[in-house]
């Protein structure tokens, strides 16, 4: 009788460490990000809802009807009402995630019209090259050099990716999101950011002996330290180019 009595105890711990670990999540920083936070959000609500509604019934199926004599109880083959209850309602729930999913998808990859800041990035074994079009500015990072793309807040940034030897994986796990970087294809994509600060980046693809290093920083910064910093460094490539 005991461990009966423990189970809805150890069902609470499950699902408090559930939540826990959900609750991990981290808030996007991007407005694409949000969106996809938000679907994650709604898929742990429904689940916890079926968890707590399937749990529950097994909890109370198993008190109920416990052993309580050699008699066998009733026995039912089949009930065709509880079966198409049971049939639609995973139906209708898949169905729902599915439209929101699709939304969330069409969101995250929306580029309405132009964007503000275009950058082309480049991954390489092994690290990452940031290039700014229409301006001289361009960020390399190096073995002993963590590169910077540094954005301003508030404004679309799209982001053409490239690889020019193998398939590298473009990952800032603050923005929830990440795409790959395949020899010969550009994906391209917008990022938002919505809060200055500086976030971790790094790539999540196993592309060589020195995978570990291709790490960099995202700084996004004001409107006003954007444009002095892209000053700044177009000034000083201009200057690394021969006869200027
Ligand atoms: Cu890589």
């Amino acid at each position: 009788m005991q461990p009966s009595r423990r189970a809805p105890a150890r069902w609470l711990a499950v699902t408090a460490l559930v939540l826990a670990a959900a609750g991990c999540t981290p808030e996007s920083v991007t407005e694409q990000g949000q969106a996809i936070y938000n679907l994650y959000s709604l898929f742990l609500y429904i689940a916890a809802v079926v968890f707590v509604v399937v749990s529950g019934l097994v909890i109370w199926s198993v008190i109920r009807y416990r052993r309580r004599n050699d008699e066998l109880p009733t026995q039912t083959h089949g009930n065709n009402r509880l079966e198409l209850i049971w049939t639609a309602i995973p139906t209708v729930i898949v169905l729902v995630l599915f439209v929101f999913t699709i939304q969330a998808q069409n969101k995250v990859l929306d580029s309405p019209g132009e964007a503000d800041v275009n950058v082309t990035a480049t991954a390489f074994q092994w690290s990452w090259r940031f290039t700014y079009e229409g301006t001289g500015a361009e960020v390399v990072g190096g073995p002993e050099t963590i590169p910077e793309l540094v954005v301003p807040v508030g404004q679309r940034v799209r982001v053409k990716l490239v690889s020019v030897d193998v398939v590298h994986s473009f990952y800032v796990p603050q923005t929830l999101f990440k795409r790959q970087a395949i020899p010969g294809v550009t994906n391209e994509f917008d990022l938002t950011f919505e809060r200055t600060g500086l976030f971790h980046g790094q790539c999540t693809q196993f592309c060589g002996l020195q995978h570990t290093d291709m790490v960099f920083r995202v700084r996004v910064v004001t409107q006003g330290e954007y444009q002095s910093w892209l000053a700044e460094t177009t000034r000083r490539g201009a200057a690394r180019q021969p006869g200027t």
